[in-house]
């Protein structure tokens, strides 16, 4: 029986073969994985653990933190400082940059992270994910500020996330493409079960959440009731539609079998440009599936190509089946030029 390809021997043939990665970078991304497997661990004890319901805290946006939000970030934060591949490491969960601490060696790269997105589902056994964006540090020479992570995400080194659901699945891309390994639980190895993933470029399923319809702008309510309107419709065609309110579940169904997912900006706050993050979920997510032959846009513009201007802002998304994210930014920008676009706030 042929041998499966480890996650290690994939990043030593990426270091090796295709000099896509060096050492310190090889080592990040283990560090990362072995860090996944600890929060999954957590995650699938449930209600066995003391590690469901909240913390009693809010986090930087906000929002009610779950123990699991708070026991990823720290599992995230210890795995990632001793090893010297790192300089400083930013998180949905955490106000500011944390530095990795004097005593131990400074790396080139900087870690970004939503160490368990899609929380509110954890308390119901829905998948939830940690999704991952790895950046150079600009300047080898000087330390690190929260400036050297507004980098734009064609920068990226590397992106990744892990789902945890039925299985639990490591996707990631070192800019050759998407890869998903899937963990033996049994040797408690990362397994590559899929290499170069294709997003198919057209697709009938769309992802997005219809309680909003009401505060969408014109191209987007133009765009999901042609969708609606099926075979009769201009589109000629039925779609269905999901809505896991997990990113990384409602991505990797569309880096597995096609689909597009809006999360647009809405008139309930109408000057946050959007809901997600772009420096670590938008953009990471954004390297996957354009590596994966996909699209993304914030309804005008490509994400990977956005200036960020805060470690936090938001952003709007469509991205997938890159006919369908064409489809959609045409919309946008029949109604406004994407020079008119307002900075994010
Ligand atoms: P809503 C999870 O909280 C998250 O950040 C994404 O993972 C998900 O796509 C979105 O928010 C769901 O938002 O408004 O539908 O609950």
């Amino acid at each position: 029986m042929s041998q499966r390809v480890s996650l290690t021997q994939y990043l030593v043939e990426q270091q090796r073969e295709h000099g896509r990665i060096n050492a310190q970078l090889r080592l990040l991304i283990e560090v990362v994985a072995r860090a996944c497997k600890r929060i999954a661990i957590q995650v699938n004890k449930g209600a066995l653990g003391d590690i469901l319901g909240t913390a009693g805290s809010e986090n930087v946006q906000g929002e009610v933190q779950k123990k699991l939000d708070v026991i990823a970030n720290e599992v995230l934060i210890e795995a990632n400082e001793w090893g010297g591949h790192l300089a400083a490491m930013a998180s949905e969960e955490m106000d500011t940059i944390h530095l990795v601490p004097n005593r131990y060696p400074q790396g080139e790269y900087l870690l970004l992270f939503d160490p368990l997105d899609g929380s509110s589902n954890i308390d119901v056994n829905v998948s939830i994910g940690t999704i991952f964006s790895v950046l150079r540090k600009p300047d080898q020479h000087h330390g690190v500020a929260e400036k050297d992570f507004l980098q734009p995400g064609s920068a990226q080194a590397a992106a990744g996330y892990c789902v945890y659901g039925p299985q639990t699945t490591l996707v990631l891309t070192v800019g050759d493409g998407v890869a998903m390994f899937t963990l033996d639980r049994e040797q408690g190895a990362w397994v590559l079960t899929a290499d170069q993933v294709r997003i198919p470029e057209e697709t009938k399923e769309f992802a997005i959440n219809m309680s909003n319809m009401r505060h969408w702008a014109p191209p987007v309510r133009r765009y999901i009731d042609e969708c609606l309107a099926g075979k009769e419709g201009p589109r000629g065609k039925d779609f269905n539609m999901r809505w896991v309110a997990s990113m990384v579940a409602d991505v990797h169904r569309i880096l597995s079998r096609g689909g597009v997912f809006l999360y647009p900006w809405d008139r309930r706050e109408p000057d946050k440009p959007g809901k997600l993050r772009l420096m670590y979920e938008a953009n990471p997510m954004a390297f996957l599936v354009e590596q994966a032959g996909g699209a993304a846009t914030n309804g005008r513009e490509r994400i990977l190509a956005l200036a960020p201007t805060k470690l936090h802002e938001r952003v709007s998304v469509v991205l997938g089946s890159r006919k369908e994210v064409e489809r959609v930014t045409g919309y946008h920008l029949e109604t406004e030029p994407a020079a008119a676009v307002k900075p994010a706030a």
